[in-house]
């Protein structure tokens, strides 16, 4: 069991799972780095958390701009001093956008998955990865989904950008051979209460609720504490993935259009 007060980086912590695990590790006494676009509601988060044992520290910053990465921990270090190690970084920013057919979907909304679900997250990681293996101590965990693993419509590129984050994160532990830093695969299905769907559906909360009408979906406050017990395993524990659904879910099943059924 991991006990020490750590300095963790999440991203995506303006809202839904990012939001819950920074309040989580907060109040457990650790410092977060919260990284969202949106300065308002970090500084809400700020207020929301001064009180409590560990301190939380926002840094606004679109992790799609990938020029924008090292100015941001830049200037993390200059307002914190250049004695702010990483030890845990969480790759949990990111979004799907559009539910449609992929020969319907705007190829904007893709480039938008791209950038953030892949070369954010990359970008970030290239640049704190080195300090964790010259400090031979550190632990990435990334935010896929059970959409990179499972195949099902509408899921094209964001799906995609997820089986991505999936082989991203074996490939690096294949490269920390030998280096004491530990790398996680967090799988989640349906997690309902974030701005997840509201986004997916550009905005429309109507449809954004009906996909979690009728069963009990996971919480963020779930994932949270996941990430909260991965974080505090043992150091030589390396959980590779980890897939999670809610018990209402199950996996897509393979379907045939018969008769030449276009319509399905
Ligand atoms: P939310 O939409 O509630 O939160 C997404 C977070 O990502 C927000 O804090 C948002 O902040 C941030 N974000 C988005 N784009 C950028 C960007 N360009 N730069 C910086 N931050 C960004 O989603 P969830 O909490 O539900 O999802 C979190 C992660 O979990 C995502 O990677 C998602 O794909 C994944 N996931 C979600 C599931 C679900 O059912 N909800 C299931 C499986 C995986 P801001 O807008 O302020 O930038
Ligand atoms: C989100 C999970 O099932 O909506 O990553 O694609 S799902």
């Amino acid at each position: 069991m991991q006990t020490q007060q750590q300095t963790i980086l999440v991203t995506g912590a303006t809202a839904g799972f990012g939001k819950a695990i920074a309040k989580l590790l907060v109040s457990q006494g650790h410092t977060v780095i919260g990284v969202g676009r949106r300065q308002a509601k970090l500084d809400e988060l700020t207020s929301d958390l001064e009180t409590e044992s560990g301190q939380f520290i926002g840094m606004a910053c679109d992790i799609s701009d990938i020029s924008a990465i090292q100015p941001m921990l830049d200037k993390l270090n200059s307002e914190h001093g250049d004695s702010m190690p990483i030890d845990v970084l969480v790759n949990n920013a990111g979004l799907a956008l559009g539910t449609e057919a992929a020969f319907e979907t705007k190829l904007d909304d893709w480039m938008t998955m791209v950038d953030t679900n892949i070369k954010g997250l990359i970008a970030l990681t290239h640049a704190i990865l080195p300090d964790m293996v010259e400090r031979n101590s550190g632990y990435i965990i990334n935010v896929g989904s059970i959409a990179g693993n499972y195949p099902y419509f509408g899921g094209n590129v964001y799906g995609a950008t997820k089986a991505f984050v999936r082989q991203f994160s074996l490939n690096l532990r294949a490269d920390l051979l030998g280096k004491n830093v530990r790398v996680t695969n967090l799988e989640p299905g349906n997690v309902g209460g974030t701005e997840f769907s509201v986004v997916r559906y550009h905005g429309d909360t109507g449809k954004a609720n009906k996909v979690y009408e009728g069963f009990e979906s996971m919480s963020a406050v779930d994932i949270a504490d996941i990430v909260s017990w991965l974080i505090h395993s043992p150091a030589h524990v390396n959980v590779n993935t980890l897939e999670v659904m809610p018990t209402a879910q199950t996996f897509a099943g393979l379907r045939i259009a018969k008769n030449g059924d276009k319509d399905v």
